[in-house]
């Protein structure tokens, strides 16, 4: 009788849900936003969350979903820091029945049935939006030549490859365009700041624009302009993604020219979907969340708190 209430009890308090999450690091704004909506919208799901956060290294990634699977969660997720090189742990995971469900980030694989769903960004269409966004303002301030330096994420992750894609894609029609240099920034405002020193160095006036892939990087290049002699938001055109705060707030004292936004809300989609895939229900493949565009276009007084 005692065994029966204790079970029954038990029934009634335990999760809905156990899932394992493996977030990549801790290198940015959004990052930071990205896990704590997850955190959030898991406590007010009912899903008990097994969070753990790698310093940005592939193998600290594997080890937690190894540990994952050895602990028998429902469902993994995880943001994978680069494409390629998933197949052995997620094979692993499907041996053992387990769900995997990638947040934010995309992998490579030739392996099917290896995840059942990606929630996140349309990160291809961002580049692309960022590089309308340049022809129309090469347009109004009728420029004939248009010097491009980018400043690139991780080298070999999604959104690295997809923003520079849909960037190049958009600008290699226009005859004014020309990328000078590209150079890596990690996502990092260190990296940001090394990289945009070593460009005013060896470029100085010859810059017309800084396409940076993510705000982070921005924020550290923006100083080094200023002393460079250099007034960023005029002197250079400077385009950012994220759309975070910080960036925002740069952008509307006119420092920043263009931010496309990438939201890392993907909490409430990520519970919903991990719930449907423990019910054995379908669930879609890929899910972009909708996302915003901040210009100097615009007028952005009355724009609504960022949150990340
Ligand atoms: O743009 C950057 C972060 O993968 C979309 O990673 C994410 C990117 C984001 O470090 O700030």
């Amino acid at each position: 009788l005692l065994t029966g209430c204790g079970q029954r009890e038990e029934e009634q308090h335990s999760p809905e849900l156990l899932l394992g999450f493996s977030q990549l690091g801790t290198e940015s704004a959004w990052r930071s936003g990205n896990t704590s909506d997850i955190e959030k919208k898991a406590a007010e799901s009912g899903v008990s969350l097994m969070l753990e956060i790698a310093n940005r290294k592939q193998e600290d990634q594997i080890a937690a979903i190894r540990r994952f699977i050895a602990y028998q969660v429902d469902v993994i997720a995880f943001s994978p820091i680069v494409e390629e090189g998933w197949d052995n742990v997620l094979l692993e995971a499907k041996e053992a029945g387990i769900p995997v469900i990638l947040v934010d980030r995309d992998i490579s694989t030739k392996s099917e049935g290896l995840i059942s769903c990606h929630i996140g960004a349309d990160f291809y269409n961002e580049g692309v939006m960022a590089g309308e966004y340049l022809i129309r303002k090469a347009n109004s301030l009728q420029m004939d030549e248009v010097h491009i330096v980018e400043i690139t994420g991780t080298e070999d992750s999604t959104p690295m490859r997809q923003r520079q894609a849909g960037f190049m894609d958009t600008i290699s029609s226009d005859p004014r365009m020309q990328v000078i240099e590209s150079v890596n920034g990690d996502f990092l405002k260190s990296r940001g700041a090394e990289c945009m020193r070593y460009l005013m160095e060896k470029y100085g006036d010859d810059i017309d624009v800084v396409f940076s892939h993510n705000d982070e990087m921005t924020l550290g290049a923006l100083p080094e302009i200023e002393n460079a002699g250099a007034v960023p938001g005029k002197d250079i055109i400077i385009i950012s993604i994220d759309g975070g705060q910080e960036a925002i707030d740069v952008l509307k004292e006119g420092k920043i020219n263009c931010v496309v936004e990438c939201t890392p809300m993907l909490g409430q989609e990520l519970m919903d979907t991990a719930k449907k895939l423990k019910n054995g229900e379908e669930v879609e493949k890929v899910i972009h969340p909708n996302e915003l565009f901040f210009s100097d276009e615009q007028d952005l007084s009355d724009l609504a708190p960022r949150g990340y």
